[in-house]
């Protein structure tokens, strides 16, 4: 009866650890979005987790000098128990999962009438435009291919190779489309990774908040330059986009 005791003390325990550890500054809105549901997601697996181990433990140590078991044959109310209880845990995961997937910085923004016509270089599908009111939005054009990266800004006028520069605070659109293959776009830190694909675009919508450098990678292998297939990840600080964009422009 002494586990039952302690069980529920340890949990509250661990789980006001777990509310006192500091979250650690967010580089972006995807960033943000995923991690918290991480978190949430944890929130609900630590418990099942300690819960399942303390009754197998339990039952280890009672059970232990049994010579003759006796299965359980039939026992309506804890079959009942379980299938409530994992409904509701399946529940849980998915509407908490389902609001952050809903979020078009995490799901591909969908084409409206809403929105302004995207900037982009080709006449293909996919791409999606900036919200109407969205005045400040940034529309980048990314190209992928065997074995780099090209983002154009400003409707084309000014590009960068294996580099991609972004300003905080401010809607990023960015529309991916590959030449030649499938590539992939990932950026791990920031919370961005998206196929890059022949023929269509995919667009991704994200805010970032830090300025800072990040290494982004193709993660689809796609022949022998693929291991070469990276890149940095640049987040400017507003005003230093602008005047760098301005600089290239000449
Ligand atoms: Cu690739």
């Amino acid at each position: 009866m002494r586990v039952a005791r302690i069980l529920p003390v340890a949990l509250v325990g661990f789980l006001a650890l777990l509310v006192v550890e500091p979250v650690a500054a967010q580089v972006s809105l995807r960033d943000e979005l995923i991690s918290d549901l991480n978190m949430t997601l944890l929130y609900a697996a630590i418990p099942i987790t300690i819960i399942v181990e303390a009754v197998l433990i339990y039952a280890v140590i009672k059970f232990r000098n049994n010579d003759d078991p006796k299965p359980t044959e039939e026992n309506r109310r804890l079959e009942i128990t379980w299938t409530i209880a994992t409904a509701v845990v399946l529940l849980f995961v998915g509407v908490a999962s389902y609001q952050v997937l809903a979020v078009e910085e995490i799901g591909n923004p969908i084409a409206d009438e809403e929105r302004l016509e995207p900037s982009v270089s080709q006449d293909l599908e996919g791409a999606v435009g900036p919200h109407a009111d969205e005045e400040d939005a940034v529309e980048i054009e990314i190209e992928a291919f065997r074995y780099g990266w090209r983002a154009s800004y400003a409707g084309g006028d000014v590009s960068t190779f294996n580099e991609i520069r972004v300003p905080t605070d401010r809607p990023v659109y960015l529309h991916i489309r590959s030449s030649d293959w499938l590539h992939m776009l990932h950026v791990p830190s920031v919370g961005i990774k998206q196929t890059a694909i022949v023929g269509e675009y995919n667009t991704v919508k994200t805010e970032t908040y830090e300025p800072g450098s990040h290494q982004f990678y193709c993660t689809e292998y796609c022949g022998v330059g693929h291991s070469q297939m990276n890149g940095e990840f640049i987040i400017m600080e507003d005003d230093d986009y602008d005047a760098w964009i301005d600089e290239q422009l000449g």
